[in-house]
């Protein structure tokens, strides 16, 4: 991944899909070259002129497209750029095929196409940002609650890298001060008192241990998000909405389809509370009916934002296949598989049974079974969503990918100051004890990135979008 450095890269930065505004960035040496051939600045100057970072209004002339496209271009020239190589943005029309067109041009132009988070993965490799800032951008991009972000913007703000260093030069000072003691061991010169080796051990100690906390998750977390009820017409969604809400706020009825726009209500679970959404049946929209379309931009809208899906699937009736391709595209980290219609389960010869058993039917697929009429399941239910919307902002105060990656280095650190505490207190060789520190500055190297593999690089920065 870090081998083609040198080159110019671009991608669009911001979300796919129509917008007001569409942003391509480009980074690299040949920016500006790249730039001299299809950017025209609105005022008679280049931008070999520009020293400073700039907006520069201007036009483009794209490939294919007769009308130029107007743009304003925020450039930065040098050092000072996120990934520390001139850098540009192209702030524009927030069209797809004008933003694609823009694309395929600078790439005529001199650029390539940026690989997922290699804009970041620059800015990490020229000391912009250490590991844990990186993966804080992903944190800031992935967070789907707001505990999560605040993690997220905290640690891209230096919130670990900040304590880390500390920790770093102080053990380095250390080390330093010891190896410069087994220089001079002949001569009998102390460059570090035993005492204040010691005490430098605990206080390394008693930080390693506050972060090895901070990368913990605080255990119960009350229910907060979104919920929205997906599935086909007439599975009982409506029902089930209103058995949660404990209200009859949703239409029912008996006609597939009576949902057409989407419902809210705020449901109470446990010290928490969460928006519950009563979505349209999915449908294919092939048919043309307006209201059935804004119905399912409505729900795929809602389903997207959702924390938790509950799919719901109908009891009294086999899987269609349309459901068979919900649950096969369903993400099972955040969807709870709800079979409604538990009291009439009977009627179709079929009784409630986890997935996997009675080898040879269909499926059921589910992960709880709830009737709206009797009320069976529905604590079950409750408590899934609590458990699920736990799961989706665990309240870490770093990002989960980080606390995950960096636990065990942490505590192979806080392992080894410990064993270079016990060496000083048995009067153990200072070259000994050098080895642990040494070992120690590595584990912390490799939570920072000051000590990385490609192979580490990749996992991390393969998760990232494109244009980050
Ligand atoms: N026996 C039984 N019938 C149910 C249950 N839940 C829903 N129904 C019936 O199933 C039919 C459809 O229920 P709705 O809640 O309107 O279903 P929906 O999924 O919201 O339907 P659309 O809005 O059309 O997509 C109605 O006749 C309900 O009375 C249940 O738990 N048990
Ligand atoms: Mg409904």
């Amino acid at each position: 991944m870090t081998d083609r450095e040198g080159e110019t890269i671009v991608a669009l930065a911001s979300a796919p899909g129509g917008a007001a505004r569409a942003i391509v960035r480009l980074a690299g040496d040949q920016v500006a070259a790249c730039l001299a051939s299809c950017f025209r600045p609105a005022a008679d100057r280049t931008l070999d002129d520009v020293t400073e970072p700039e907006v520069i209004p201007g036009e483009i002339d794209l490939d294919e497209v007769a009308a130029p496209l107007p743009c304003e271009l925020y450039f930065w020239p040098d050092r000072r750029s996120y990934t520390r190589s001139p850098l540009a943005e192209i702030h524009t029309l927030g069209s797809p095929p004008l933003a694609e067109a823009l694309l395929q041009t600078l790439c005529r132009c001199g650029a390539r196409l940026a690989e997922p988070g290699e804009f970041t993965l620059r800015a990490f490799l020229a000391g912009r940002l250490d590991l844990t800032q990186a993966e804080a951008v992903l944190g800031v991009i992935d967070a789907r609650a707001d505990t999560q972000l605040e993690a997220a913007l905290a640690q891209l703000a230096g919130g670990l890298s900040r304590p880390l260093d500390q920790l770093r030069t102080q053990l380095l000072e250390l080390l330093a001060h010891l190896e410069a003691g087994l220089d001079f061991a002949e001569e009998d010169i102390e460059f570090v008192a035993r005492e204040e080796l010691l005490d430098a051990l605990a206080a390394a100690d008693r930080q390693i241990a506050d972060l090895i906390e901070q990368m913990r998750s605080s255990g119960h977390v009350p229910a907060s998000g979104r919920v929205a009820l997906v599935g086909l017409p007439n599975v009982g969604k409506s029902s089930l909405f209103n058995a949660l809400a404990a209200a009859s706020h949703a239409l029912v009825s008996a006609e597939a389809g009576t949902t057409r726009d989407y419902l809210t209500a705020e449901v109470e679970y446990d010290g928490g509370r969460y928006q519950l959404i009563d979505t349209a049946g999915v449908e294919s929209t092939d048919e043309g009916a307006h209201v059935a379309t804004a119905a399912q931009q409505a729900r795929a809208a809602q389903q997207q934002a959702a924390e938790v899906v509950l799919l719901c699937l109908d009891g009294t009736r086999d899987l269609l296949p349309a459901e068979v391709e919900l649950l096969a595209a369903s993400e099972r980290a955040w969807t709870i598989v709800v079979q409604t219609k538990a009291d009439r389960m009977g009627e179709s010869s079929r009784e409630p049974r986890p997935a996997g058993a009675n080898q040879g039917e269909p499926q059921l697929h589910a992960d709880v079974f709830t009737s709206s009429h009797s009320g069976a399941g529905l604590e079950e239910l409750r408590r899934a969503i609590a458990a699920k919307l736990s799961d989706a902002a665990p309240a870490t105060e770093v990002v989960a990918s980080t606390a995950a990656r960096c636990r065990e280095s942490l505590q192979r650190a806080a392992d080894a100051v410990e064993a270079a505490r016990q060496l000083v207190e048995s009067g153990g060789g200072e070259e000994l004890v050098a080895v642990e520190l040494r070992a120690a500055l590595d584990e912390l190297g490799c939570v920072t990135g000051a000590v990385y593999t490609d192979d580490i690089l990749d996992r991390i920065f393969s998760r990232f979008c494109i244009g980050k």
